[in-house]
Formats: structure tokens, C-alpha cells, sequence
């Protein structure tokens, strides 16, 4: 609870600032600044550049003190929901994994004042950033770890302009989900413009079976996560047919990731070390980002549809992999030659990270086969016994949302060597389009969230018309949610 009441409080600051920030600013929530309305082009040639938008994530609220701005970051646990039902314990900032995003514009003095409510030290450091020594949150060489309660106030200020990021310089605590977005906006937008900027944070974690707490120490990872989330639980980008769009990649965990998008070829305009000369910018469609690279694309969305984004690894499209496929689902079951925990080193009793035990060097998942007992979802079909259970195997009749519609499968199938693949993990057996009903999937096709896994997400190019619907939705939707953060000489996203 102690993170919505300290997230609470830094909204209730940031409220009387944005007030006392009207005349600096241009428009509050509900007068959100537009094209005509906002800063007028010939204030800024090139235009201001927009708020980086970024989807299930927070922006955080800084206060003014004097010229310098000012926030405050809390480092703590999280309980962070995956997907609708999994919720996992991983560590953020202010009620977040990854946390909030930090938006300022070059030029800017920076203060952060960061709090430590996890049980152990911690440490930020600003990656990227070209400030003095003392301020570089390197444990140790720069300064101590911040002792668990206790606060490092760090202030610098900022000459550069990119996609940056913060993260604790604890190699397991990264694992753990610490990092967030910090962006530097130019003072005046590049040319050309964006219409759309988004940020997109790649974690993985390593969840085992009979526990919520990420094992840090594994190499493998069944949970591939956008922002916080898995597919279908992601917020996809919503853009209007014909605007430039900006994305921005940040990746800070074990794998490096080929993002790949649908329907358009893109350019990459950026690193973590700031923007592109245009002479290097080609075409592409599938970008790497690897570990603790950040990379912003650019693309005009002239081709209206919803387009996947995602990481093109098979195995990261895919939500709490397990040993379910290939012929120990087609059979009346089938032994394993060892059993999981001594095949990869995992514990008999207790979790990887039980009290009574110490944690496992297991490398692989392995999930589902043990020698002491046949295993098999063989025969899984509509309205088998998985249906509507939890991980216990409790039934609960209550638990609306997954669909559970008959996979598409052909009468010899078990006669097909390899058979299934994706037949029970994929399609209408996994849809929940109700479990994940938001504004921005509005209009989707039926059984479109059965497809959605692991770290994907989609692009949504619309025409005015269905644009300004969800856009309608989104603003009811809102009516209920924290104020959105304005900054002086940026613009809102233009709706
Ligand atoms: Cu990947």
C-alpha cells in the first residue's frame, strides 16, 4: 500500500504545480493543447516537440524549485500485473515495473531525489548521461549504495537530447524490473516532425512454478513483457492514418531483441546515444535492440490497419512457455527420463527461492513432466478440465473471460509427426478479448487476443473517422484516471 500512498502524493504536488504552471504551460487535462490551440507554429519554427506517450506506463510529475526541476523516485516493490490474472512481484519505482517515465528538455537542471524502500541497497544510475562523477549512481567507484531507507538526492544538468534510461546499477535488481524511460526532448522538434512519439520498455523475467517472484539468477525467460506487460494486455499504439511516428525501444535484460513491425518500413533515427545523422537512416522493418541499447524508429502510418509490433524470437511471442508441446500432448501421457527437478537442477520441495532451500541453477523451464507421474494435456479440447482453473486446479466458475472456443485442428492430427505446435497455444482456446477490454482494442476482431503473446503489441493506423471514436472512448475512460503531466514548451500528442 505504501507506494499508491508516497504515488499519491507526488500526483497531489505535481496537481498544484501544473495550476501554478498555467501561464507557463499551454493547457491542463481537459484543454489539452491541439495544433490550433496550443503554442502556435510561429512560435517554434520546427514546432515544439510532442509528450513522449508511454502506453501502461505512468509519466512522473516533477515540481519547480526555482529553475530546477524536480522528482522524486521510490525505489520498491511492485506487484505488477503481466497479464489479467498474473500478477507477479518484481521490483520499480513508485508502483511501477519498469517505473515512470522522466520526460525533461535540454538545457534543463535536474533534480531527483531517490528513495530507498527496498529491503537492501540499492543504487540509480543515469545510462547515457553525461554528468560529473559524483552524480553517475556507480556503486562503489562513485558513490555507497543507498542503504535500504535511506535517499541519495542526485542533481545535474542536462546537454543532450535522446532516448535515455534509469536503472539500478544492482545486476539483479535489473532483473527484477528496475529501469524506466528518461527522455530528453530537443528544445525544437526534428525534421521532420513526429505527430506520435511512444516509448516502449523490453523486460523478461523468469517466473518458476508455485511462485510470483522472478528467479533473477535463470538464463531462460517465459515472461516477455512490453512496458510491464504481456500480449494480449498491452495498450497498442494508437495513431491516425498519415502521421509520422516516433517509437522508441529501450532493453535491459538477458536477450537482445529483433523488433520487428508490420505494414511499414521504418528508419532508425536514434540510439541511446541520441539522434541520427539523416545520412545514416535506410530502410528497414525489423530493428535489434540489443541489452541496454535504446533505438527510435520512424515511420510514416500511411497504411491503415491494425499492425503487429513485436519481438520476432519465436519463443518470446509466447506467454508462460512450458514443455506442453510436441508428442507428450498427443500421447496418453509419456515419462520424462529424469524427472525436471534433477534434469535441471531445481529444487524437490519449495519454491526456487523458499526459505528452506537455496535457489536453483535450473536453466531451462521445464515445466510439466516429473518421472514419478505421466503428464499430458492430451486430450485438451473446448471445455476441457483446464477451463476456468487456477493454478491450483480450483475450479472457479466465476472467472469470466477466457473464451475456450475449439482449436482449429484436423481429424488425423495425432497422426502428424510434431502435432501440436501451436494448436492449444495459440487462437481461440487463449482468447480473452474480454479479460482485456480498453478503449484503444476497440472495433478488434473477434478472437484477435487468442494471438497476442509475449513481448507483442500492435500499431492501430486509423482513419479520422474510427480515430476519433476510440479517442472519444479514451477520454470517458480517463475521466477517472490521475492528471496527466504538461510540461512547459511541449505539446500533448495531437488529438
Ligand atoms: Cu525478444
Amino acid at each position: 500500500m505504501q507506494h499508491i500512498l508516497s504515488g499519491a502524493g507526488v500526483f497531489a504536488s505535481a496537481r498544484v504545480l501544473s495550476a501554478q504552471e498555467m501561464d507557463m504551460s499551454h493547457g491542463m487535462k481537459g484543454t489539452k493543447s491541439k495544433r490550433k490551440g496550443g503554442m502556435k507554429e510561429s512560435d517554434h519554427p520546427h514546432g515544439a516537440p510532442v509528450l513522449v506517450e508511454t502506453p501502461d506506463v505512468p509519466d512522473l510529475p516533477f515540481r519547480m524549485d526555482g529553475k530546477v526541476k524536480e522528482f522524486h523516485l521510490i525505489a520498491e516493490p511492485v506487484k505488477q500485473e503481466i497479464v489479467p490474472g498474473r500478477v507477479v512481484d518484481l521490483w520499480g519505482y513508485n508502483g511501477s515495473a519498469p517505473g515512470p517515465t522522466i520526460q525533461v528538455s535540454r538545457g534543463d537542471r535536474v533534480r531527483i531525489i531517490v528513495d530507498n524502500h527496498l529491503p537492501e541497497a540499492t543504487s540509480m544510475h543515469w545510462h547515457g548521461f553525461e554528468i560529473p562523477n559524483d552524480m553517475d549512481g556507480a556503486p562503489g567507484l562513485s558513490q555507497d549504495p543507498i542503504a535500504p531507507g535511506g535517499r541519495f538526492v542526485y542533481e545535474f544538468t542536462l546537454d543532450q537530447e535522446g532516448t535515455y534510461f534509469y536503472h539500478s546499477h544492482m545486476a539483479m535488481q535489473e532483473m527484477m524490473g528496475m529501469i524506466g524511460a528518461f527522455i530528453m526532448h530537443p528544445k525544437e522538434s526534428y525534421k521532420p516532425r513526429v505527430d506520435k512519439d511512444f516509448a516502449i520498455v523490453l523486460q523478461e523475467y523468469a517466473v518458476l512454478p508455485n511462485i510470483d517472484v522472478p528467479n533473477s539468477m535463470n538464463m531462460e525467460f517465459n515472461w516477455l513483457t512490453l512496458n510491464g506487460k504481456s500480449g494480449p494486455a498491452n495498450t497498442p499504439l494508437i495513431v491516425r492514418q498519415g502521421e509520422r511516428v516516433r517509437i522508441r525501444l529501450i532493453n535491459l535484460g538477458m536477450d537482445h531483441h529483433p523488433i520487428h513491425l508490420h505494414g511499414h518500413q521504418f528508419v532508425v533515427t536514434g540510439t541511446e546515444g541520441g539522434r541520427q545523422p539523416e545520412s545514416t537512416w535506410g530502410p528497414g522493418n525489423t530493428v535489434l535492440v540489443g541489452v541496454a541499447q535504446a533505438r527510435d524508429v520512424e515511420f510514416v502510418a500511411n497504411n491503415p490497419g491494425d499492425w503487429m509490433l513485436h519481438c520476432h524470437l519465436p519463443h518470446h511471442m509466447m506467454n508462460q512457455m512450458s514443455s506442453m508441446v510436441g508428442p507428450m500432448s498427443r500421447r496418453n501421457g509419456m515419462s520424462a527420463g529424469l524427472d525436471m527437478e534433477r534434469g535441471m537442477g531445481m529444487l524437490r520441495q519449495g519454491s526456487a527461492t523458499a526459505e528452506e532451500n537455496g535457489p536453483s541453477l535450473g536453466r531451462g523451464m521445464g515445466v510439466g513432466s516429473t518421472s514419478e507421474q505421466t503428464m499430458s494435456n492430451s486430450p485438451l479440447k473446448a471445455g476441457s478440465p483446464m477451463q476456468n482453473q487456477d493454478r491450483s486446479g480450483t475450479k472457479h466458475e466465476d472467472m469470466q473471460g477466457m473464451q475456450m472456443g475449439k482449436p482449429d485442428v484436423a481429424k488425423d492430427a495425432n497422426a502428424v509427426p510434431g502435432f501440436p505446435q501451436d494448436a492449444f497455444m495459440e487462437g481461440p482456446m487463449m482468447a480473452m478479448d474480454k479479460m482485456v477490454d480498453k478503449p484503444e482494442n476497440f472495433g478488434l476482431r473477434p478472437g484477435w487476443s487468442g494471438f497476442m503473446a509475449g513481448m507483442m503489441t500492435f500499431v492501430r493506423v486509423l482513419p479520422q473517422e474510427q480515430y476519433d471514436q476510440i479517442i472519444e472512448l479514451r477520454k470517458k475512460h480517463e475521466s477517472n484516471k490521475p492528471l496527466k503531466m504538461d510540461m512547459p514548451g511541449m505539446e500533448h500528442q495531437h488529438e
